[in-house]
């Protein structure tokens, strides 16, 4: 890999505990920008509080670390169902579990989440079933039409595209005075991409209701996140549209929350945008039709597998006696129990006909799209 064009400026990073800092300079050294990008977290890997005391009530924590292991005991089934060949191609989202429900526990049913196809705990947290989950994975456009975050978006594939689409969501918010937000999820590969960089500028231009969660997963696909960018974080990126922009240990289900409550309240406020990088990696595959082992070392996974959010938070509230072996063996089997109903709803659902492809597409079909649903076999659109 070459080394970033720094030619004629002095650029100076660091990545540490608490912060990670980037000063720029050039010519003569001089400094014409400086700023400070603050990094966050509550607990240790080991589970151990760090900072300010944790005062969350034990009943939050307690769902917190639910809504973590019930996200992968789906997660886990969905690959099996895949690799049997009973689901579609999968993205995993093993490890980054206390992204989305960090994220999702701060939001309010009112708000509207605008994911791309890795926030499955955020999505289950606010009541997206495991059925619909499963169903849209097994190619059933009735999957997307939720029965309880109806304001919800659908999962979005191509890459950051639905970024500018938030920004509308949140400016409709702002222009009709409601103290709701707009929660883009996007990845680190994502913030490559100009449709975000449109996005986060044009936030910061309208003052639209919109929170940029970036997942910095490690990974886009192959791409490790050291070759995404010469950027020294993902959160500065948020600098040059004039918001805030803070980093978040995203394996750190409490600081998450924290953190995104934070930037939630400063936007209902009428504070404007604001971005959050969450840290996290991701442990799976990029999707099921990937083999990262082809280009990543087992020993960074492993080490990874140290830092994962599910252990952490269970270590905390053991440490404190709000956990114990028994709760640990009910929440499994409550998980399993409700993840094998909805995979054998499933499986028992009939397939849609081809055709069905079209009824969820657009609400007035074109000449062209009628003719083609036509061609593949159906009449008419009477979704
Ligand atoms: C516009 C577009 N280009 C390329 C792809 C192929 N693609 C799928 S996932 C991915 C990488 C995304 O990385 P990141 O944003 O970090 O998200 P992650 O997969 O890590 O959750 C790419 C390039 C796509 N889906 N859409
Ligand atoms: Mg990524």
């Amino acid at each position: 890999m070459s080394e970033p064009p720094t030619a004629g400026w002095k650029v100076d990073e660091s990545r540490g505990h608490d912060h990670a800092g980037v000063h720029v300079g050039f010519g003569s050294g001089e400094v014409v920008a400086r700023f400070e990008v603050r990094r966050q977290r509550a607990l240790d890997a080991d589970g151990s509080p760090v900072g300010d005391d944790v005062d969350e009530p034990r009943e939050v924590l307690q769902a917190l670390y639910r809504g973590m292991v019930r996200a992968r005991t789906l997660d886990a089934r969905a690959v099996a169902l895949q690799r049997t060949g009973r689901l579609g191609t999968y993205a995993s989202c093993l490890g980054q579990e206390a992204v989305g429900v960090g994220a999702a526990s701060a939001m309010e049913p009112d708000d509207v989440l605008v994911p791309s196809f890795r926030e499955h705990a955020a999505q289950l947290w606010r009541g997206v079933t495991p059925l619909e989950f499963l169903l849209y994975w097994g190619g059933d456009e009735r999957g997307s039409d939720f029965a309880v975050p109806r304001g919800d978006f659908p999962i979005c594939l191509p890459i950051a595209s639905h970024a500018p689409h938030a920004v509308g969501v949140g400016l409709a918010m702002r222009l009709r005075g409601e103290p709701r937000v707009a929660v883009c999820v996007l990845g680190d590969g994502a913030t490559s991409k100009g449709d975000f960089a449109e996005a986060v500028n044009a936030a910061g231009a309208m003052s639209a209701h919109v929170l940029f969660l970036v997942v910095d997963n490690g990974w886009a696909i192959s791409l490790p996140r050291a070759r995404q960018t010469a950027a020294g974080t993902l959160a500065q990126k948020a600098i040059a549209a004039g918001i805030p922009g803070v980093q978040v240990d995203g394996n750190d289900v409490i600081a998450v929350r924290r953190v995104v409550l934070q930037a939630l309240e400063g936007i209902r406020q009428g504070q404007g945008p604001a971005l959050v990088e969450a840290l996290t990696y991701r442990l799976a595959d990029h999707t099921t039709a990937d083999d990262a082992r082809r280009y990543r070392d087992d020993a960074q996974v492993r080490a990874a597998w140290g830092r994962e959010p599910v252990h952490r938070l269970r270590a905390f509230l053991a440490a404190r006696g709000w956990w114990s072996d028994a709760d640990e063996a009910a929440v499994l089997s409550a998980c399993r129990d409700e993840v094998d109903g909805a995979a054998q709803e499933y499986l028992d659902t009939p397939a849609q006909p081809p055709e069905a492809m079209f009824d969820h597409l657009v609400a007035r079909p074109s000449a062209s799209l009628t003719a083609q649903r036509e061609a593949v076999g159906g009449e008419g659109n009477d979704a």
